[in-house]
């Protein structure tokens, strides 16, 4: 197997490229990607500082990488789930990698922000987990974004987690987030910043190669509670698709992107306005996240409560 672009020996093949690369060169086909993506979607500038959503994983680690290799001025942001060894080996990779590389790295807890950390939220308000960790990280990422300074948000969803998410939103013809399903989702209210993801053109299995011939120290493990999750079963079903017909994840995203995307524009139309609580960007009085917290609150105060300090895993 010779690299498509030197004729040296290739250490990657890329069927829906219908190409292989060796190890420099892959490299700067993955630089470009990211490129493309930013000048095409018109991320950011040179001039603004980026803040990164970083998990410890091997896309958002190599997304980290590959902007402070092409020179962008950024600092991480990892969010503090409280979710038990998880989150204490991710956190610790997340350090290693700022460290490393002489970057700052702001940490928040949900636990601090919460009263409790995300499996004690689970509990005391019976809301699916992910459900309540999604809303909490979307809160804590803009809240940290605006308080820091920082006009946008980059995080690590490849072109695998884009499909996969189509693929839910079209199943269930999910008007609302299809007009949000966006590469580059722009701010509407000046405290709300921006939030892109420059790998969107490169699958799982690409950064997953960026990451090992880069050297990043990530963490191998998904989080406990992805198991069973409905894009898991999404993600398999494309992969199968994938396998039979190189390049079907790509078509099926960059097809609704480049020429479906349009009909559901408008399809969601919010007027933002500033929490009553806590002064974040919501579209009613009070913000999700403040209700949920008030509900933790409530929980932990009642006879009922499942969240004594001591049962808390941190
Ligand atoms: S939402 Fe769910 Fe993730 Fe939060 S609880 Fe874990 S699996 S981390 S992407
Ligand atoms: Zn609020």
């Amino acid at each position: 197997m010779k690299c498509r672009k030197c004729g040296g020996q290739a250490v990657l093949e890329l069927p829906r490229h219908n190409a292989a690369f060796c190890s420099a060169d892959f490299q700067e086909f993955f630089r470009k990607q990211v490129a493309e993506a930013i000048r095409k979607h018109k991320m950011f500038t040179r001039e603004e500082p980026i803040l990164v959503a970083v998990s410890g994983g091997k896309d958002s680690l190599a997304l980290w990488d590959v902007l402070i290799e092409t020179g962008y001025e950024t600092a991480g942001l990892y969010l503090d789930l409280g979710i038990f060894d998880y989150s204490v080996e991710s956190k610790a990779k997340c350090e290693g990698f700022a460290a490393a590389r002489g970057q700052k790295l702001i940490v928040e807890r949900v636990a601090d922000a919460m009263g409790a950390p995300i499996p004690e939220v689970q509990k005391a308000t019976r809301r699916p987990t992910c459900s309540a960790c999604g809303l909490s990280k979307r809160y804590l990422m803009n809240r940290a974004a605006v308080e820091h300074g920082y006009p946008v948000i980059a995080t690590g969803h490849n072109l695998d987690d884009e499909a996969a998410v189509l693929f839910g939103n079209v199943l269930h013809w999910q008007t609302d987030a299809l007009s949000r399903q966006s590469p580059a989702l722009a701010s509407t209210h000046p405290k709300l910043a921006r939030r892109v993801k420059p790998l969107y053109r490169l699958s799982e299995r690409e950064t997953a190669a960026y990451a090992f011939l880069r050297g990043i120290d990530y963490i191998v493990d998904e989080c406990p509670f992805a198991k069973g999750a409905t894009s898991i079963a999404h993600k398999q079903i494309l992969d199968r698709l994938e396998e039979q017909s190189p390049g079907a994840k790509h078509n099926f995203l960059f097809g609704f992107l480049e020429k479906a995307k349009g009909y559901f524009d408008g399809a969601e139309s919010v007027t933002l306005q500033q929490c009553a609580v806590c002064g974040q960007v919501t579209t009613g009085e009070i913000c999700a996240f403040c209700k949920l917290h008030d509900q933790v609150k409530r929980r932990q105060a009642g006879p009922l409560s499942s969240t004594r300090e001591g049962d808390r895993h941190e």
